[in-house]
């Protein structure tokens, strides 16, 4: 099934993790550079993670946490943020770090240039009431050399919607087509940006080279409840420490592959003339570290 016949503009287009093939995901993320995949969570999941996490979102402050006056602006004077949600949450681990769909998509678009990719970040950001809008950025800035118009995609993202986002309580803003723009230096223009307005359990899938940011929270009292995750190449650094997030004992419960995308694993690019990165006395992870399971 081909993606919906509608001109690229400025609105996100819509599909049902149901209904919605892969290669369709992939056309209109490659048209639009993001796409909000509905029912990507069911409300049990969604109700899960909330539960899991909760004891965190509600000890987490509001705002600034280093001495850093852009950072603590980027990150929100109003937004609770907190990672190592594999520790925190087993739902996290098992219906987030790897879900289908987003492996399908990490897997079309980073395989192509890495051995294996891994997880960049796993992070609650919850936008709380009268919280101002992020400035818009792409999340492959963090390694600038890696992202410019003709740079292939090096990090793949999504904004999970852990509450349902509306236009008043903070939705992402994405300036659609800007994974595209021969110039990455220009801003975006007001016209050019629409917001990921999409039911909990929604996820709004999106590229390294995406234009957007978390819009401003206008409501009295109705936190935004965002859960990022994103996948990178293996032989980039990740934002997320993430195996120094999980303890080991915790890891050793889980997949192999839910190992590599945190960091359990060594990166082994041996297949394909690459070198072997992120051993532990150059072996793999848990050989390394002497695990016996
Ligand atoms: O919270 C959001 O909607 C987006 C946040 C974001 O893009 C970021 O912090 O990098």
């Amino acid at each position: 099934m081909s993606a919906p016949k509608i001109d690229a503009g400025v609105s996100l287009t819509a599909v049902s993790a149901h209904t919605a093939s892969l290669a369709e995901v992939l056309e209109i993320l490659d048209r639009d550079g993001g796409v909000i995949v509905h029912d990507m969570l069911s409300p049990a999941t969604v109700e899960k993670l909330r539960c899991e996490l909760n004891p965190t979102s509600e000890a987490t402050a509001v705002g600034p946490k280093v001495d850093n006056k852009n950072v603590n602006y980027f990150w929100g004077e109003q937004t609770k943020r907190f990672t190592r949600l594999a520790q925190r949450s087993q739902t996290f681990v098992d219906d987030v770090l790897v879900h289908p769909t987003l492996i399908g998509v990490a897997d079309a678009l980073l395989k192509p240039h890495c051995a294996s990719y891994w997880m960049n970040t796993g992070q609650m950001m919850i936008v709380m009431p009268s919280g101002a809008p992020q400035y818009m950025h792409r999340d492959s800035d963090d390694w600038p050399s890696m992202c410019g118009p003709t740079k292939p995609v090096c990090q793949i993202s999504c904004m999970f919607a852990l509450s349902d986002f509306t236009a008043e309580n903070g939705a992402t803003r994405v300036a659609t087509g800007s994974h595209q723009w021969s110039d990455f230096s220009r801003a975006a223009i007001d016209s050019e940006i629409t917001q990921a307005v999409m039911p909990a359990g929604s996820g709004m899938i999106y590229t390294g080279k995406t234009m957007h940011s978390a819009g401003a929270n206008k409501t009295k009292n109705e936190p935004r409840y965002g859960l990022h995750m994103s996948y990178l190449y293996g032989w980039l650094t990740p934002e997320e420490a993430g195996c120094l997030g999980v303890t080991e004992e915790r890891a050793k419960t889980f997949t192999k592959q839910q190992q590599q995308l945190l960091g359990y694993r060594c990166y082994d690019a041996s297949q394909i003339n690459g070198g072997r990165l992120w051993t532990v006395d150059y072996e793999d992870v848990p050989t390394g570290l002497g695990w016996t399971q």
